[in-house]
């Protein structure tokens, strides 16, 4: 009932919102209309990184040193079962997808208070680009729910034998043909692209390949490289797009990858490749790093930020981007150019990763070694029980996804608007 939700607003008051106190980039691109892209099973193993002595991902390689971009190196995707659909529901909701199945399909129906909802009150409109059929992943209602005035689908594009591959219409005339939605849009707007080519089995036309695959027992990790560079192509096109078009320096645009490509099926090529003798436990929660690059035309000021993040805080980043508060918000993310942030990032299995510390399968490493935590680091609890370095976040970690997942369940955001009267 709403009392529930006044538990969980007290719990996130407490652990969640450490300060009231504004980050400096609050503002920054107040007004500005926000371009997003979430590329599909982008991870950061590939960025700043070679194949064959190429360079995998050039543009996305430049875009990392640009003095307009943020990139965050220890960004980390938290999704389930429901893959991009739950990178989705992160990203507008600041809430965790569900441990088992896809939030979106289970609780499409729910009432939520996203991202495009809020930002509709200041007068922006929102959408989503993307060339598959709306039906999938539920999207055409979860859409809705999330207050998306309208999602251009396969129907808005032409998909023909030539231009599409795999899973549909390619990257290159997706950006392509988006351009003239993009300028039909009132201003301002928050336009989400959400790419495709880069999906499992990650198939190219030969015509599009402009390297070489991988040479390993992994057909999977061969054929990513290739594929991955042909993104990294789309979205070089895509910016040079935008700026032809005018459209480039009014806008913010992100990119951020989805989820990761490369399941652990494929740990023996993975090993070779990272030049590694084993991937270790502490090595696959690593590989789900995914890039985040926030770039703000003609901002001057863009570093690569270290600080260990996820898609849980892109919200509260986002808003606080665009200097719009929210009252009363239920999220588990903070803005990520705060200084007063949790101190650490939970996955969805429970595994999280805080500045110190990864834990994983039961074991506490240390963050920048690997090696798990000695002996001598534990400690015994005030009832007496042996504790590991891990344990007390571990515990906030299980709090945390308890309160999301009970919002979701009890549907509890129903009752916000009925808090925010109070
Ligand atoms: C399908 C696209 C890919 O529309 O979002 O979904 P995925 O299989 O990556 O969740």
């Amino acid at each position: 009932d709403g009392n529930e939700l006044v538990d969980i607003m007290d719990y996130i008051n407490e652990n969640v919102k450490i300060s009231d106190e504004k980050s400096e980039m609050f503002g920054v691109a107040e007004g500005k209309n926000v371009i997003w892209i979430n590329a599909e099973s982008l991870q950061t193993f590939v960025i700043n990184n070679e194949v064959n002595g190429e360079e995998v991902t050039p543009f996305l390689n430049q875009l990392t040193q640009d003095e307009d971009t943020y990139y965050f190196e220890n960004f980390y995707e938290q999704t389930g079962q429901g893959n991009t659909s739950d990178s989705e529901f992160l990203i507008e909701n600041s809430l965790y997808p569900l441990s088992r199945g896809a939030v979106f399909f289970t609780h499409g129906g729910n009432e939520y208070h996203g991202t495009p909802e809020i930002i509709k009150e200041e007068g922006y409109t929102s959408s989503v680009l993307h060339a598959n059929n709306g039906s999938f992943w539920n999207r055409f209602q979860m859409y809705d729910s999330l207050g998306f005035d309208l999602f251009y689908d396969e129907t808005a594009y032409q998909v023909t034998d030539e231009n599409s591959i795999g899973w549909g219409l390619k990257d290159k005339p997706f950006f392509e043909q988006s351009i003239k939605y993009l300028q039909s849009m009132e201003e301002p707007y928050y336009a989400k692209f959400i790419t495709l080519t880069n999906h499992f089995p990650f198939e190219l036309d030969e015509e599009d390949q402009s390297i070489d695959a991988y040479d390993s027992n992994s057909n999977t990790l061969n054929n990513y490289f290739p594929a991955v560079r042909y993104m990294d192509e789309a979205l070089e096109e895509f910016f040079s797009q935008l700026k032809a078009s005018g459209l480039y320096e009014d806008s913010i645009i992100v990119i951020m990858g989805d989820h990761i490509g490369i399941s652990a099926n494929h740990n023996k090529a993975m090993s070779m490749y990272l030049d590694k003798e084993e991937i270790t436990p502490y090595d696959q929660v690593q590989l789900q790093k995914v890039p985040l690059f926030i770039h703000i035309p003609g901002h001057g000021e863009g570093e690569v930020m270290s600080d260990v993040a996820g898609q849980i805080d892109i919200k509260p980043t986002m808003l606080s981007l665009l200097g719009i508060e929210e009252d009363n918000g239920v999220y588990f993310g903070n803005d990520l150019f705060s200084d007063n942030r949790k101190e650490y990032i939970a996955l969805r299995n429970g595994d999280f990763i805080s500045e110190k510390y990864i834990s994983t399968v039961g074991i506490c490493y240390d963050r920048q070694t690997g090696e798990p935590v000695a002996t001598d680091d534990e400690t015994t609890s005030d009832k007496g029980q042996e504790e590991n370095a891990c344990s007390l976040i571990g515990d906030k970690v299980q709090t945390e996804l308890q309160h999301s997942d009970d919002l979701i369940y009890g549907d509890l955001l129903r009752f916000l608007d009925f808090e925010k009267e109070e």
